[in-house]
């Protein structure tokens, strides 16, 4: 018989007595039954990571350019850190940070380039021992074959958006269709077919979008088609007192490729870029009907870039809103995975007991200073975005406002799950942070990035920063010192290192880089000209 809420009240005052004695008993039983307590419910853990998804084009952070519902129901649910971070804003650096908890110059995995040694310890690896049912599928960027996955069905590298192909357990595979939707169904397909279903799990889902080349999914086509985005304010930056700044190439206006980037592939040819040849290829990897509705869209559009014969300003207007569209359609068809894998959670009844997490490998410029891609210090690609439930712990609308960085990962996962965390792991676990239990916290985080020469030409450096500053030093080839106060500068558009009235705080931020080095065990000798040499003696 169903009882109404009032019946329920009154019986509930009626066993007032009963719970008293009840509660009790079990106070004084409780620590032995903790200990079983604690070891059937570890939780499960879905660590849902994206490639470049820039904090700004995640609604929850309320920048207003889109609307991912999805992504926004884990902080609505749980928490939003505010300040995520990553060590090195690059893909494979950060999920070799990500995956051991360690720097990228004491994991090895310093660029895109260098190789990862998959022998070292790894969170998944810790997880599997303790028991644990552990997958990865999607993009993962780390050569090899992935070990501390029960499965594991990867993108080769950066992955293909039409026909990607994938190696599942060790073996090539092609599969027909769009690249976020495949991810998605292989990830669903693990949960509901291949894993043991009475063992806690770890999955690792990672989209490869919304990384360049910005290929949206045909039903996304005409998203925001009616919408003209305003560019940042500092999109026209001048780089006054920032050289390295100034040396990229991962500018919008001059970098960014009208054909491999911004798709105006002209069936006349007559379209000529550095990149034409590049973005044909991935033209190619469509299907005949993929092809005739991407046309369908997209041949009008070179029609009318053709004849607008757009120069300057203009061209870098229309250039950046070419970039936006494409972009955010890449990251609507994302949302709409982590929608997808929310609900089996909730349909399979594992939502209490399941901590989501999502994030991205690292920030992204939609714009500021002019710019696409990443890799700088600079707060758009230093900082990640981080959104994470968990019903059983997390208070839903929690936000953190802690510096969290990727090496904060795996710790904190090893927490969760009640199993030990390495000493050679140097990311903390955010555990009690999140819950509010404790509010101690780091006052400040250390960066590095190594990939030059390189492509986008961004100089080599390191830096540290804490809630109001940021120091960085450029080197290599340069030599040059920066210094940001973030509170009267958050766009960091003024070089304050040498202005006398920043003085005391210049010297004490030195000594905060000073420390980061000692506490991390940073030296000048990744500095070296080679750093492929310099890896090769280390191993
Ligand atoms: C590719 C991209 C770059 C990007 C790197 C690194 N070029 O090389 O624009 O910076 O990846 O990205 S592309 O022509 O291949 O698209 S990362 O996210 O994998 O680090
Ligand atoms: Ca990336």
């Amino acid at each position: 018989m169903v009882k109404t809420r009032f019946e329920n009240k009154v019986m509930m005052k009626s066993n007032m007595t009963a719970i008293f004695i009840l509660a009790t008993i079990v106070l004084f039983s409780s620590c032995k039954a903790k200990k079983t307590v604690e070891k059937t419910s570890r939780p499960n853990i879905v660590f849902i990571m994206s490639d470049d998804h820039a904090y700004q084009a995640i609604s929850a952070y309320g920048h207003g350019l889109n609307i991912t519902p999805n992504i926004d129901r884990i902080a609505n649910e749980g928490a939003l850190f505010k300040k995520g971070f990553v060590t090195n804003s690059i893909c494979a650096p950060s999920r070799a940070a990500m995956l051991t908890g360690k720097h990228s110059f004491v994991n090895g995995k310093v660029d895109n380039v260098s190789p990862f040694d998959w022998n070292q310890d790894n969170f998944a690896k810790s997880l599997q021992k303790a028991g644990y049912q552990t997958a990865l599928v999607g993009k993962i960027h780390l050569d090899g074959l992935p070990q501390g996955f029960d499965y594991s069905n990867v993108l080769i590298g950066q992955g293909e958006y039409y026909s990607p192909e994938f190696i599942e357990n060790g073996v090539k595979k092609t599969y027909p269709g769009y690249v976020t939707t495949v991810t998605t169904d292989i990830a669903l397909d693990w949960l509901n077919n291949k894993r043991a279903k009475d063992k806690p799990f770890l999955l690792l889902y990672h989209q490869k979008a919304p990384h360049r080349t910005w290929m949206p999914e045909e039903k996304y086509f005409k998203l925001f088609e009616e919408k003209t985005f305003t560019p940042p304010a500092n999109f026209f930056d001048d780089y006054e007192g920032r050289p390295a700044a100034a040396g990229q190439e991962m500018s919008i206006f001059k970098d960014m490729d009208v054909v491999y980037d911004l798709k105006m592939l002209d069936k006349e040819g007559t379209i000529k870029t550095p990149h034409r040849n590049g973005f044909q290829n991935q033209y190619n990897r469509m299907d005949k009907k993929q092809k005739a509705a991407w046309d369908a869209y997209y041949d009008p559009i070179i029609a009318d870039f053709k004849a607008k014969n757009l120069q300057g300003k203009e061209l870098a207007l229309w250039k950046f809103n070419r970039y936006m569209h494409d972009y955010l359609r890449t990251v609507q068809s994302v949302d709409d995975g982590v929608g997808e894998l929310l609900d089996y959670l909730k349909a399979n009844g594992l939502e209490e007991n399941t901590i989501v997490v999502y994030t991205s490998d690292q920030g992204f410029y939609l714009g500021e200073h002019g710019w696409f891609d990443k890799r700088f210090m600079y707060e758009e690609s230093f900082r990640t975005p981080i959104l994470m439930k968990y019903p059983k712990e997390i208070k839903a609308g929690t936000v953190v406002d802690g510096m969290v960085q990727n090496i904060d990962f795996a710790p904190s996962f090893l927490d969760y799950a009640g199993v030990e965390i390495p000493k050679e792991v140097q990311g903390e676990s955010f555990r009690k942070l999140v819950s509010g239990e404790s509010s101690e916290w780091r006052d400040a985080i250390y960066y590095t990035y190594y990939e030059f020469p390189g492509e986008h030409h961004v100089k080599r450096h390191y830096g540290v920063r804490t809630d109001r500053y940021k120091l960085i030093h450029f080197y290599y080839d340069i030599e040059k010192w920066e210094l940001y106060d973030l509170e009267k500068d958050p766009s960091e558009m003024s070089n304050v290192y040498d202005d006398p009235s920043y003085a005391k705080v210049k010297a004490d931020m030195h000594k905060q880089l000073e420390a980061m080095r000692t506490k991390y065990g940073d030296s000048d000798a990744l500095n070296s000209q080679n750093l492929s040499n310099y890896l090769k003696a280390k191993n």
